[in-house]
């Protein structure tokens, strides 16, 4: 690795890549430990997925209540929510606000982005490279770097020459887009744009909307919280936090399904879903326990979706087009919205199937599809992620034997989502295999930073210096994710879950789907174990070799 040692050759305990929601509660935890830890941040702050995603709409799909940390009982009871599901703006304010109240700046470094990492075994540790050409190094590197942090721009032919602006919704200006009196297209209908279209709609003179797959959406129905909604939470928090760890698969705390869809008659089961759809948000998909297993149950639930869209899109032709017809529901993320299908019966806005008419190129004066060119000012690329391995693959990450890129090729490989064989000390919080992206990322995130900060403990109090993922263990867990994965109705779905939105990618699917409570059990039992799974090299031992 070249660059010169400069500012950063101070030996660390612990370094951690990425100052979000993960790598800010990491430091938190290390340091209250008594470790010496450096968080680096590619950012100008703290804030991660919500100090990037500031399109118009951001927001998020998890109630804000729910959404927040819970390992400190003052901060949950003092901070002041204001809407039923939280804005981009105010979990940004949030975020800098931990990062005031537990005093976690001083110990980060900003505008700093690492470019390579590599283990040296003889010293048993982690030297990183930032792309001012400085060093550090430490016994343990802490990736903390989101599982939605590496936004992707598809590789369509001219884009470079569009003669107006173009924005992606996940590095979004932070001085924000005026859009009024603009023909605005949009490429994608994923979260993001469902989100942002009907705010963009508002504004611009137009809105051209470029759909390839329909998407599931259901109302969110967000609202102000009322002072007696935050004081039942706020009273009833020891409770509902320890329910969202050990008793919900998606790590929120709802009412918990206790039957199939098809155990219920027709009539039951209609008013089962309308009461869900009336309530909004995810929990519509836990109306039974059954709709991602069971095809049949998935059935009855993107029935009635699809019917809902069929009642408020008032073109017939269009709300066929806007019905997703070939995938399970929730094999995608799930959509949460506020008036999007609405936003199709305005005047100033158009879809364009690009199933039917691809995009051809894009063009000086818009987006050519199918032999139309669409006229465009500007372009809102909607167009996702490279998730989960995609922050990973930037990197030139260096183990024992090989590069991560290479041992990933055919698909990420881990032990628990936390640890890699053949990459000793390097811990990912909500690494792929793990609930993560399944689940409340909060919960996940707590876990995984609670189990990293405890065994780095566990391991200076036995003077280990190293630890590593045995090989059998992680081929037991990589099977096991797969296992679980294919027993489901997900890997239906052409889906950024199986890495099926980027060309080459293997489809593999990512996240771990056992359930964050089983999850959970499983991670503990590991530890209460000694680690087991895990090799431990004493320090005299490492020393000697
Ligand atoms: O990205 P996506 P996203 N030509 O990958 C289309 C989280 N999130 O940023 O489906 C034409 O879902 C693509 O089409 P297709 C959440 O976990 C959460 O919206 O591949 N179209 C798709 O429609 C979410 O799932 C929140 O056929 C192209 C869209 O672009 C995840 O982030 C808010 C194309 C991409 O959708 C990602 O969401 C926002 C091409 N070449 C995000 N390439 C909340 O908390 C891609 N597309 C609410």
């Amino acid at each position: 690795m070249t660059g010169p040692d400069t500012h950063e050759t101070q030996e660390r305990d612990a370094i951690i890549v990425g100052a979000g929601f993960s790598g800010l509660y990491m430091l938190h935890r290390l340091r209250a430990l008594g470790f010496s830890v450096r968080v680096y941040e590619q950012a100008s702050d703290v804030g991660g997925t919500w100090y990037w995603n500031r399109y118009p709409g951001a927001r998020c799909d998890v109630e804000s209540m729910q959404y927040s940390y819970s390992f400190s009982n003052a901060l949950q009871q003092e901070w002041q929510w204001t809407e039923r599901y939280a804005g981009q703006a105010e979990i940004l304010r949030y975020a800098l606000h931990v990062a005031e109240r537990f005093d976690l700046r001083r110990d980060i470094t900003f505008d700093t982005r690492v470019t390579e990492a590599a283990f040296d075994e003889t010293a048993q540790r982690w030297t990183v490279a930032f792309d001012d050409g400085t060093r550090a190094s430490a016994s343990f590197l802490i990736m903390a770097i989101g599982c939605l942090s590496n936004a992707r721009t598809p590789d369509f032919p001219g884009l470079s020459e569009f003669a107006g602006k173009v924005w992606h919704t996940g590095h979004w200006p932070h001085e924000g887009v005026d859009f009024s009196g603009l023909r605005v297209g949009v490429i994608g209908t994923g979260s993001s744009a469902i989100q942002a279209i009907p705010v963009i709609a508002r504004e611009a003179k137009h809105v051209t909307v470029f759909q390839r797959t329909p998407n599931y959406s259901i109302p969110a129905r967000n609202r102000p919280l009322t002072d007696d909604e935050r004081t039942w939470w706020r009273a009833n928090y020891a409770r509902v936090r320890q329910s969202a760890r050990r008793e919900a698969r998606n790590g929120i705390f709802a009412d918990y399904p206790v039957k199939g869809a098809l155990e219920d008659d027709d009539e039951t089961r209609r008013r089962r879903f309308e009461g869900r759809w009336e309530q909004g948000g995810i929990p519509f998909m836990s109306a039974y326990n059954d709709i991602s297993l069971d095809e049949s149950a998935n059935d009855t639930a993107a029935n009635f979706v699809r019917e809902k869209i069929g009642a408020v899109v008032k073109d017939p032709g269009l709300a066929a087009l806007l019905q997703p017809t070939s995938y399970p529901i929730g094999t995608k993320r799930i959509c949460l919205d506020t008036d999007y299908f609405e936003t199709f019966n305005r005047d100033n806005v158009t879809l364009v199937d690009v199933r039917a008419a691809p995009i051809e190129r894009i063009t000086a004066a818009g987006v050519r599809a199918g032999g139309t060119e669409h006229a465009l000012d500007a372009i809102v690329l909607a167009t996702g992620f490279d998730a989960m391995t995609g922050s990973f693959a930037k990197l030139d990450i260096r183990g024992r034997r090989e590069t991560l890129n290479a041992k990933w090729a055919e698909g990420p490989k881990t032990y628990l989502g936390l640890m890699i064989a053949g990459f000793p000390n390097m811990f990912m919080i909500t690494g792929p295999g793990s609930p993560s992206v399944l689940s409340n990322m909060m919960v996940s995130i707590e876990q995984h930073v609670d189990w990293i900060a405890d065994c780095l403990a566990w391991l200076r109090e036995r003077d280990i210096a190293g630890i590593e993922a045995a090989q059998h263990a992680e081929d037991q867990w990589v099977a096991h994710v797969n296992e679980v994965a294919q027993a489901t109705l997900y890997p239906r779905a052409a889906s950024w879950y199986m890495g099926a939105n980027i060309p080459g990618k293997p489809r593999v699917f990512l996240p771990y789907i056992g359930g964050v409570p089983v999850y959970r059990q499983i991670c503990d039992d590991v530890a209460a174990k000694g680690y087991e799974g895990f090799a431990l090299t004493p320090r005299h031992r490492a020393a000697a070799e």
